[in-house]
């Protein structure tokens, strides 16, 4: 016979920080017909009224050095990342050797398909790296990310208890 006991176990906070990379601080203003209308800050806000139960910082930064910097801070003081890149996913074996020692998880979003795009977008130096990579889905992949973010750390934490 197995028996199961229940584990009451104390709900798990995250605290996960979004980077954006180059020129993401131009959404809503430029190119609608591939990144939409809607500023990031807007979404954000949205993002962050549907997950009370987790804290959800926001950095952007157009200096591949300076999303190391954030990358490297992050993994002292939270528990994931969600990153676009930019550009960067493209080229950047700096982001990627960070992420690869990173010792927290971070999952790679981009807004549009990078797979119905140029052939230079169809592959990325970060994704192989990353716990994932969500490509398409419009902003809504950051929503996605988070998702994926809190189930991993509520059954790391059942897991562990
Ligand atoms: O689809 C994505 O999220 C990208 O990461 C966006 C990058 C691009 O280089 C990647 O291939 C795919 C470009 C970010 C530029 O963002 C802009 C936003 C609004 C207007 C102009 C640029």
């Amino acid at each position: 016979m197995c028996t199961i006991f229940a584990v009451a176990t104390e709900p798990v906070h995250m605290r996960i920080l979004i980077i954006n990379g180059p020129n993401l601080d131009l959404l809503g203003t430029r190119e609608p017909h591939i990144y939409g209308s809607r500023t990031f800050e807007d979404y954000l806000e949205e993002l962050r009224a549907s997950h009370a139960d987790c804290t959800i910082a926001y950095e952007q930064s157009n200096v591949e050095g300076e999303i190391v910097a954030l990358l490297r801070k992050a993994a002292q003081d939270l528990d994931a990342v969600v990153l676009n890149a930019a550009g960067y996913s493209h080229t950047s074996v700096a982001i990627r050797d960070t992420i690869a020692v990173l010792g927290i998880p971070v999952v790679e979003v981009h807004i549009s398909n990078i797979h119905g795009r140029e052939e230079f977008r169809r592959h990325t130096v970060t994704g192989g790296v990353c716990a994932g990579v969500i490509t398409g889905f419009g902003l809504a992949g950051y929503g996605l990310a988070v998702h994926y973010l809190l189930q991993r750390g509520a059954s790391k934490a059942e897991r562990s208890s």
